[in-house]
């Protein structure tokens, strides 16, 4: 987490919001999420490949049909982030759930009252819960606010993360010469065929209230983003992280 920015703000680390903290990528089997209502579409079933632990689109919803919560737009400029994993806690089987059966070896997604069969006995096997957010940017007039799609059983609920967060971007690192390391970072849909080894998430989060005397002029450059000085009188912090990851889509 690298604080760069011309203040501080009293937020700690919301980025552990997003990301989580250091929970594995699932391998699964793509999984169609018919049965998850408020799916933003399901656009190819590609909202339940569990075999993605990260996605992103720049400056849009891409292909899914993502619909605010009442009175907000996605912000202009801003990217969604899409994060599919396992709870890191093991849970009961749940068939008001989607789920995630595993071994050291393999791993499925589920619903139902049976877990796949395959996974052997005892602690070998683990039940864990489907975790699936659509992070994005909102806006309603001059408030702006970090909002998520979360599933939430079989359904995908809106909710606020962080108010006053007024940017979201991600850019991913591709390894072209296959020695794990990312060589450079590109904005979502611009991977091509390389490989994936790490993700870049910023967020500029801005001060709820205005601070007497003080004039915000500072000019935002990351990732695609090119942000004017607000002029305001509002504190602003840019953070940033770095999460290396095996599996992601673009
Ligand atoms: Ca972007």
């Amino acid at each position: 987490m690298t604080p760069a920015g011309d203040g501080l703000v009293p937020i700690e680390d919301p980025s552990r919001a997003v990301v989580g903290t250091g929970v594995p990528p699932i391998m699964a089997p793509g999984y169609t999420f018919g049965s998850v209502t408020d799916n933003c579409g399901n656009v190819n079933g590609w909202l339940g490949d569990a075999t993605k632990y990260l996605g992103a689109f720049d400056s849009s919803w891409g292909g899914m049909v993502c619909t605010p919560t009442t009175g907000w737009t996605l912000a202009a400029n801003t990217d969604v982030l899409l994060v599919r994993r396992a709870s890191a806690e093991t849970t009961a089987i749940d068939t008001n759930k989607i789920q995630v059966q595993s071994n050291r070896a393999q791993v499925s997604v589920f619903t139902g009252a049976t877990a796949p069969g395959g996974y052997g006995t005892g602690a070998a096997a683990e039940t864990h819960d489907m975790v699936m957010n659509v992070y994005y940017i909102a806006t309603s007039g001059t408030q702006v606010s970090l909002r998520r799609k979360t599933l939430r059983g079989k359904t995908m609920v809106d909710e606020e993360v962080i108010p006053d967060v007024q940017d979201l971007q991600v850019q991913f690192g591709i390894d072209a010469d296959g020695d794990g390391a990312a060589e450079k970072y590109v904005n979502p849909g611009s991977v091509g065929t390389a490989s994936i080894v790490s993700a870049r998430i910023w967020l500029l989060i801005r001060s709820s209230d205005d601070e007497q005397g003080f004039k915000n002029s500072t000019n935002y450059q990351y990732a695609n983003a090119n942000i004017a000085a607000a002029n305001d009188k509002r504190r602003r912090i840019l953070m940033s992280k770095t999460i290396q990851i095996r599996n992601a889509q673009s």
